[in-house]
């Protein structure tokens, strides 16, 4: 058997980041612990491109047309949808997973689910928090991990495995026949 998996050095990687205004007292949070995420793992600032979106609903169209630029090796998306009194929160969290998951279909590349969906804003708070949970740094380790599985797979670093390479064998070379004279 062989495992292959993602390292931790993101040197040399690009990563693109799409965040939601919408809530931005929580999503600043998220964005800022993201890209000290990606710098500590050695992430160049240059190569970290962040676009800002009105809401999170808006987030998948922008992730998708980055994805689909070849300039990122991960998308990471960031949001923070925290349940009202209406069931708006219903229909803006279900649309931005399922297109986010989509758009990463379409793109073949991986595109990270940062986004927060909460009851509380209490709960949106303590999870932005580099202190507590630290979904924007959990989003950075996950988009390292993923860029550098799928560089592993796409470029076939090592051997793949289980691929038993057929040994051919060679016919022996034969002396030439003597002419009869
Ligand atoms: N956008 C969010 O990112 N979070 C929310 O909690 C939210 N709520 O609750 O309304 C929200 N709404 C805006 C939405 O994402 C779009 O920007 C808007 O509907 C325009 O398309």
């Amino acid at each position: 058997m062989k495992l292959r998996k993602g390292s931790h050095d993101a040197t040399g990687l690009r990563f693109g980041i799409v965040v939601a205004k919408f809530n931005k007292f929580v999503t600043s949070k998220l964005l800022s612990s993201c890209i000290e995420g990606l710098t500590k793992q050695g992430v160049k600032a240059d190569d970290i491109e962040v676009v800002r979106v009105p809401g999170a609903f808006e987030i998948p169209l922008v992730a998708r047309t980055m994805a689909k630029s070849g300039r990122f090796n991960t998308v990471i998306c960031l949001g923070a949808v925290i349940r009202g009194d209406t069931p708006h929160f219903d229909y803006i969290s279900a649309e931005v997973s399922r297109g986010i998951g989509q758009a990463a279909m379409d793109a073949d590349v991986p595109i990270i689910f940062g986004v927060l969906t909460t009851h509380t804003i209490a709960q949106a708070i303590e999870r932005a928090e580099s202190a507590k949970f630290n979904r924007g740094g959990a989003a950075a380790r996950s988009a390292i991990e993923m860029a550098t599985v799928m560089r592993l797979l796409r470029v076939g670093e090592e051997t793949p495995p289980s691929v038993e390479v057929p040994r051919v064998r060679r016919a022996k070379k034969r002396a030439p026949r003597k002419r009869k004279a």
